[in-house]
């Protein structure tokens, strides 16, 4: 069920007619089921449906054909066949529901198709009128729903495995978390040896923040665990000696190579978004230079002391930018907090001695990924990752997208990057039956709240 923040239960489908607003292409999304097969899925498409529009005490569950109005990510607006331009009974529907099937579905399951008894008169031979409507159209494959899930199910990681991802708490070290849940490729884990009964984190299996077991030693990540661990770690690793449970590096994404086989240096200045505040773009440090080419970045200006909010990025991350991005791409630059007047790079880098990472370093593959601005989403509130918020594309550079979570304040806004696995096709989450939070509303007549700035405030966590 979806709910939103008034405990309704959010429906996209009048929310999209009100805002006018397009959905992104399931296309779009390479982490989610049939993204590969979305070309076929055009206007006009034609499926078998249960047929609402029936005599009330009829016992037997009869179908009808729809046409497929407007495709919004899963999510469709379909017509009966026979209504014409009559748009009166239109209605939702999500094509990776069960109830939704290619044409010929019935006649090979022995289904009834039986129309809709607004039209019944309309015509008095309905299987003349199907077989010339049928004729040059298009459906979609068969078996789409199971297909779906068979897809979700070929992933390797699992209920019950363990596996090292971020410390939540202190974002510059990882920690060991078994795995309890799998919605639809999101994981909820649960950090071991918490102190705390439900110490959770939510992410996807293809999430930069996962890794693993024995990932923290293999390229020398601080990792806060058990002595235990950390000296199985070792075994593990060199002798390639895993256990049942364990997440194995063959279940997880690869790093691309660094182009050109160079490597970033530490005290390299460059731009970075920040890991504590998503819609920031920050003057950033390599602070450390780890093994398997992954970098520990400080923010300029709000590091602190110890350490503890530096961030691992991979070489090759699309959230890391050469100086100067911002500026080209007319973007504003978080400086660090004790610049005083308009920042320079130029003087900075004279200022504090230091060497912009050279533009060579960084990837500048950008994909066709077909985001647009005003497209509707689902994404994950990364800040309090088990939240999938309905929220829109506002901008687009190059790979980079801003989403904009609907009804938030800006602040709340996230970059990230075009392949990420945080956002999702508008139905996702109906389709894989996680929750998901609506546009935030404030109730009328109701002072407004003041505004939460969600800015880092020498904040180390995620919620
Ligand atoms: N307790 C949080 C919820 C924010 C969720 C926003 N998601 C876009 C707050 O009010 O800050």
């Amino acid at each position: 069920t979806c709910r939103s923040d008034a405990g309704r239960v959010f429906d996209w489908g009048p929310y999209l007619m009100s805002t006018q607003a397009g959905a992104a292409s399931v296309s779009c999304f390479k982490h989610v089921p049939m993204h590969d097969c979305w070309e076929q899925m055009v206007d006009g498409v034609l499926v078998e449906v249960p047929n609402t529009d029936v005599d009330v005490g009829r016992d037997v569950k009869v179908y009808w054909i729809a046409t497929v109005l407007r495709i919004y990510g899963y999510k469709v607006l379909l017509r009966y066949e026979g209504f014409g331009n009559d748009g009166s009974k239109d209605f939702w529907s999500n094509l990776l529901s069960e109830d939704v099937h290619n044409v010929g579905w019935c006649a090979t399951y022995g289904k009834m198709l039986a129309p809709p008894q607004t039209i019944r008169d309309k015509y008095a031979d309905w299987k003349e009128f199907l077989i010339k409507r049928l004729t040059g159209t298009r459906t979609i494959p068969p078996h789409f729903c199971s297909k779906a899930h068979e897809w979700l199910g070929e992933h390797k990681i699992k209920t019950g495995m363990y596996l090292e991802v971020v410390n939540k708490m202190c974002v510059s070290a990882m920690r060991l978390a078994v795995v309890k849940d799998v919605i639809g490729c999101r994981l909820r884990l649960n950090y071991v040896d918490s102190v705390e009964d439900n110490d959770e984190f939510w992410c996807h299996m293809s999430s930069s923040l996962i890794h693993p077991v024995g990932w923290s030693h293999t390229v020398g990540h601080k990792l806060h665990a058990s002595h235990d661990y950390i000296t199985s770690c070792l075994s593990k690793v060199t002798m390639q000696k895993f256990g049942p449970n364990d997440a194995t590096p063959d279940m997880f994404p690869k790093c691309k190579d660094p182009p050109h086989g160079l490597s970033f240096q530490v005290g390299m200045k460059l731009e970075a978004i920040d890991p504590l505040n998503l819609s920031a773009i920050c003057v950033a440090t390599v602070m450390k230079v780890l093994r398997n080419n992954y970098l520990m970045i400080g923010i300029d200006g709000s590091m602190a002391e110890n350490g503890s909010d530096w961030f691992c990025y991979h070489a090759t991350s699309p959230c890391i930018f050469p100086v100067g991005f911002c500026e080209i791409n007319n973007l504003q630059l978080t400086p660090p907090r004790e610049t005083i007047g308009p920042f320079k790079w130029f003087d900075y880098l004279r200022e504090t001695g230091s060497m912009a990472a050279p533009v060579k370093l960084f990837d500048k593959d950008i994909p066709k990924h077909g985001f647009r601005p005003g497209m509707k989403v689902e994404a994950v509130d990364l800040m309090e990752p088990r939240l999938i918020c309905v929220a829109t594309v506002t901008k687009v550079v190059g790979r980079l997208l801003r989403i904009h979570f609907d009804g938030w304040e800006n602040n709340y806004d996230q970059w990230i990057d075009c392949s990420s696995p945080d956002i999702y096709p508008v139905g996702w989450c109906e389709a894989m039956k996680h929750s998901l939070e609506g546009p935030h509303t404030r109730l009328e007549n109701q002072p407004s709240t003041p505004v939460i700035s969600r800015k880092r405030k020498g904040k180390t966590q995620i919620y």
